[in-house]
């Protein structure tokens, strides 16, 4: 699952989140990634995220799973003005094991992923050696691509 809020008590909202993920019926937390500050991806006009991956173990559905992660969020009184803006909790599938979904309603793996730092970041520290379906591309390996193309484009750079 990941984990993001640039709203409020940023720390507050992610302990509140994970706690809420342990206390969930047929969801076990099995690692937390450390909590990350990050720049806004996408609307750049925000403040700072604070960003985790938590991985857990569940006998719930991917349907049934996202209504947790919804249910979290409307318990952080989530407010979301503009898409990809401001935000007290965002709270997303990242990965259901190597399942494959592609539906209206959800879609697994999270079709930004790969795209990301501050997912692939903790997702790497937490599971480092973890397989991308449906490629089973490392995500390490997209991690220091990612990482190396932010260097390469910074304004100091020369
Ligand atoms: N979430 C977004 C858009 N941009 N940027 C960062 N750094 N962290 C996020 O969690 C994030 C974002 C939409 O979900
Ligand atoms: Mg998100
Ligand atoms: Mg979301």
């Amino acid at each position: 699952m990941g984990l993001g809020s640039n709203l409020g008590d940023r720390k507050f909202e992610l302990d509140r989140a994970v706690a809420g993920l342990v206390a969930t019926v047929g969801i076990d937390v099995l690692a937390v990634a450390t909590y990350l500050e990050t720049a806004p991806m996408g609307y750049r006009e925000q403040g700072p995220f604070l960003n985790t991956v938590v991985e857990i173990d569940t006998g719930l559905s991917p349907r049934e799973l996202w209504a947790v992660a919804e249910n979290l969020e409307r318990k952080a009184a989530r407010v979301r003005i503009v898409r990809y803006g401001p935000r007290t909790l965002d709270v997303d599938i990242l990965l259901y094991g190597d399942l494959v979904l592609d539906s209206p309603e959800l879609i697994i793996p999270h079709p930004r992923l790969r795209e990301r730092v501050f997912v692939l970041s903790p997702l790497v520290e937490i599971a480092p050696a973890i397989l991308l379906p449906p490629d089973n591309c490392p995500a390490h390996a997209l991690l220091s691509d990612l990482l190396q193309k932010e260097a390469l484009d910074a304004p100091n750079y020369r």
